[in-house]
């Protein structure tokens, strides 16, 4: 059987509270990420006179979706310490757009890597911003002295305004460092203003870091950063939660060569270990790798550092 309603209109929904409504509705789907990455590019010209094209961007520029209404702009650039800054825009006409911008250092330095991602839907977004910590800042203390210290205030900051955005996959907790952002909210012009301010202040504090950072020249430190970039590399490239966008959006074979060859670059350069290499816990009995995200599975209701920035939950150590 059937139940049928009319649905009444609430008398104090006036027409005009209605369109109100919707028209700061539209405003906020129509949010674009492009002046996040318009200020990243001015700050780093002023950091560094040799920001040029990397050589990817012929390769990768803009790509038209499947769907006929959403657009993929990539931009890639290199300086003297970067070996690679670039971002992946994505915006679809009726809401959904995406930032993923990183700027990955040369081997020789053992900075962090920026890494700002943004998934904006029309009921939700997701978010992790951070500078992702090359060595461990779990059970590391000279690491984590060295480049979080004095940003622990910035953090602890953010992660008021921006609150931590409950569990998540474990195994992504050891690339993240003590400042991460990790939040979930509903779109208002107000959170993201927030956004943006945190991302530019994550951003001054990275360029800061990279204008002081001294170039290493022992090669085994050098190999060990190298290889500290390969490994996260390798996780991002098999696992990165926009890999079932990107394939419905592009297809299968261009998603993997956007992951591979622009976005987590140097997966096939920097190092010859697989994927199971580092993190074997990943095999399946047939020796093939799990599909899951998570082996450990989800946790981390709460945020698992403290305001002195010490990790406070016994997962890693
Ligand atoms: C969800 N994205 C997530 C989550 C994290 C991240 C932690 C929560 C789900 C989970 O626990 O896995 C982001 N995870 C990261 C980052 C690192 C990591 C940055 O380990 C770095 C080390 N997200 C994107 C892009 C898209 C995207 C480019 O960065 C889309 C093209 C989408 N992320 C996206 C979606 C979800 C998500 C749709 C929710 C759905 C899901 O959990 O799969």
């Amino acid at each position: 059987f059937f139940l049928t309603t009319t649905i009444k209109p609430h008398p104090l929904l006036s027409t005009t509270k209605i369109k109100r409504f919707s028209c700061s509705m539209k405003e906020a789907s129509a949010y674009s990420y492009q002046k996040f990455v318009q200020f990243a590019l001015d700050q780093t010209k002023l950091s560094t006179s040799h920001l040029i094209p990397s050589y990817l961007q012929d390769d990768f520029s803009t790509l038209k979706a499947m769907d006929g209404k959403t657009d993929l702009k990539m931009c890639s650039y290199q300086a003297p310490k970067i070996r690679l800054l670039r971002n992946l825009s994505i915006e679809q006409s009726d809401g959904m757009q995406v930032m993923d911008f990183a700027v990955f250092p040369e081997a020789e330095f053992d900075l962090p890597i920026f890494c700002a991602n943004f998934f904006t839907s029309a009921n939700t977004n997701i978010v992790v911003l951070d500078l992702n910590p090359l060595h461990d800042v779990i059970n590391e203390t000279h690491y984590k002295q060295k480049y979080y210290k004095s940003l622990i205030p910035l953090g602890l900051k953010y992660a008021e305004l921006l609150p931590w955005g409950g569990k998540l996959t474990s195994e992504s907790l050891q690339f993240f460092s003590p400042i991460v952002i990790w939040s979930k909210f509903s779109s208002s012009h107000e959170k993201h203003d927030i956004l943006f301010s945190a991302f530019k202040d994550y951003y001054k504090a990275w360029l800061n870091l990279m204008n002081q950072a001294t170039e290493e020249t022992d090669v085994s430190q050098i190999s060990l950063n190298r290889e500290a970039q390969h490994r996260y590399l390798t996780w991002r490239a098999q696992k990165d939660p926009g890999y079932n966008i990107l394939k419905r959006l592009i297809g299968e074979t261009l998603a993997k060569d956007v992951v591979k060859k622009f976005l987590f670059n140097g997966v096939n350069e920097l190092g010859n270990k697989t994927f199971l290499d580092y993190f074997p816990e990943y095999e399946c009995g047939d020796g093939s790798i799990n599909e899951k995200r998570s082996i450990v599975g989800k946790s981390f209701e709460n945020r698992p550092w403290d305001a002195r920035g010490v990790f406070v939950d016994d997962i890693f150590s």
